[in-house]
């Protein structure tokens, strides 16, 4: 049997493949709802339709950039997206029309030249789209494609993942766009490609991001968290244990990555390739091989083996404590020892260049720390969960981890917040054994792990700390709090319907 990752994207003709028996109800309305709106806004029904979830990171963040592992999974809420395709077009010049059923967001057009560039100054919601769309083509062009010239596209988009939340809906968006546009276009490839395409797709939108949202969103499966691995992408499901669930509680605290990366998110990137530059040279790369060959801390990680015959451990951990220095680094300081001006070395990343004139010190030794613990934090996680211990002493374990991976997060790597300390603090006071911030941070939500058998009312208990008070300084409405509070299971990743 083909693995997993080799397989295309699913086609389905029913909604219960993807939604299940209970919940195929409520699908169903909104379905149908979603293609009135489609008819009602285009005058015409859509083509083809494709849904993508958002994610939920259990533990492993801020390290898919740097090459390593990461443990998320899928949840239920999504982004569907409907798509027509101008057949007889006379329409001039081509327009991509971009709806959405939320009447919040206001319908975006833009030309349908692939080759345009999305203006990252003024940030529209309908870029996420055009993400998709460039990345396919550059797709298909890279694949010796023809699509063709380009035609007029109606597309409606309805998304349920929060903004903002570290539930990326930003991915769901781009990876239901773009497998959307493939669809239309009567393309499918196998997941593992697809996971690797939308990564670089989003990336248009100016965050240097790693691959984990688009990767868990591709290749989820129902019932399984998945650890993936990167160069080459890959998925291996996890089972979770059945005595605890996952609560995800938003902070209500929105981070807006787009709008704040080069403060926060791309100084993060730039700063761990600093680290890992520094790092190589301590270890004994020259310089200039430094700068050309180490992109990340995982590349570093070969050499501490070096270290090893002197200080009798390779552990990258023990590595930076001799031999970076805890005080942050002026841009000066590093200059001197990669013997380089850091605007050349970054000089073909605009994105970094604007980081670099953004950051006036770089918390290299904290960032490096954060990384490699972190990623020793995952494995012990997929380890312990597939462990012989008791439910008792596995829920503890993992959700100690959960816990040492939010401190990393608040104090190493600084991507925390006022209200995701608060409410990671609520969290383990009622009873979980694990909390932390999940996604980039700097807002949106936190995980928290629960014996199954106090969910009620640890949910209870969050209502009446962390969310009451919001509700009556009028920040959420009481019947909103379903959205920002809830347990999850894992969910299935993205499909493609063709309805008859
Ligand atoms: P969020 O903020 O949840 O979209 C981001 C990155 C991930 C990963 C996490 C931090 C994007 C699209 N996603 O997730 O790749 O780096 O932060 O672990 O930028
Ligand atoms: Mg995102």
């Amino acid at each position: 049997m083909a693995k997993h990752e080799e397989l295309p994207i699913p086609i389905f003709s029913t909604l219960e493949p993807v939604y299940g028996e209970g919940s195929s109800e409520e699908a169903k309305l909104r379905f149908d709802n979603f293609k009135s709106k489609f008819i009602q806004v285009f005058g015409h029904q859509p083509d083809v339709y494709a849904r993508s979830p958002g994610r939920v990171n259990l533990i492993g963040e801020h390290i898919d950039y740097e090459g390593y592992s990461v443990l998320p999974m899928a949840i239920r809420q999504d982004t569907i997206i409907g798509i027509r395709k101008h057949y007889d077009d006379s329409e001039s010049p081509k327009l991509l029309r971009i709806a959405n059923v939320n009447d919040k967001y206001a319908m975006c057009t833009y030309p349908a030249d692939p080759n345009q560039e999305i203006d990252l100054k003024n940030h529209k919601w309908g870029h996420y789209f055009i993400c998709g769309y460039k990345g396919y083509h550059e797709f298909a062009k890279s694949k010796g494609i023809d699509v063709g010239v380009p035609v007029g596209l109606d597309i409606l988009v309805d998304g349920t993942v929060p903004t903002g939340s570290g539930l990326s809906s930003s991915a769901a968006f781009v990876c239901s766009s773009t497998i959307a546009i493939m669809a239309a276009y009567d393309m499918n490839f196998p997941k593992k490609e697809i996971a690797q395409l939308t990564c670089e797709c989003e990336r248009h939108i100016g965050t240097q991001s790693g691959g984990m949202d688009q990767a868990i969103s591709v290749m989820a499966k129902s019932g399984f968290a998945e650890m993936i691995d990167f160069n080459p992408i890959r998925a291996t499901d996890v089972q979770l244990p059945e005595a605890g669930t996952f609560i995800i509680a938003h902070s209500l605290a929105e981070s807006q990555k787009a709008v704040t990366a080069a403060t926060n998110y791309n100084n993060r990137v730039v700063e761990c390739r600093l680290a890992a530059i520094v790092l190589a040279i301590k270890l004994g790369m020259k310089p200039k091989d430094a700068i050309s060959e180490v992109k990340t801390l995982s590349d570093v990680e070969g050499l501490c083996v070096s270290f090893a015959s002197s200080h009798g451990s390779s552990d990258p951990v023990v590595a930076i404590n001799e031999l970076l220095k805890e005080d942050p680094y002026t841009a000066e300081d590093i200059e001197k020892i990669i013997e380089e001006r850091l605007t050349i070395v970054f000089g073909d990343s605009p994105s970094s260049l604007d980081v670099l004139r953004a950051a006036d010190h770089f918390k290299l030794f904290q960032r490096a720390s954060h990384v490699y613990s972190e990623a020793k934090r995952v494995f012990a996680f997929k380890d312990t969960v597939q462990s012989k211990l008791s439910d008792e002493e596995m829920l503890k374990k993992l959700g100690d981890l959960m816990n040492d991976s939010h401190h990393s997060c608040s104090v190493l790597y600084e991507c925390s917040c006022p209200e995701l300390e608060e409410l990671v603090t609520i969290c383990r006071d009622n009873g979980a054994l694990g909390a932390r911030l999940t996604g980039a941070g700097w807002g949106g939500c936190a995980v928290a792990l629960v014996k199954e058998s106090i969910v009620p009312q640890f949910i209870l208990n969050l209502k009446e700390k962390y969310y009451h008070s919001r509700i009556e300084k009028g920040t959420i409405k009481k019947n909103e709090i379903g959205l920002y509070l809830f347990a999850s299971k894992p969910s299935s990743g993205a499909a493609i319907f063709k309805f008859e």
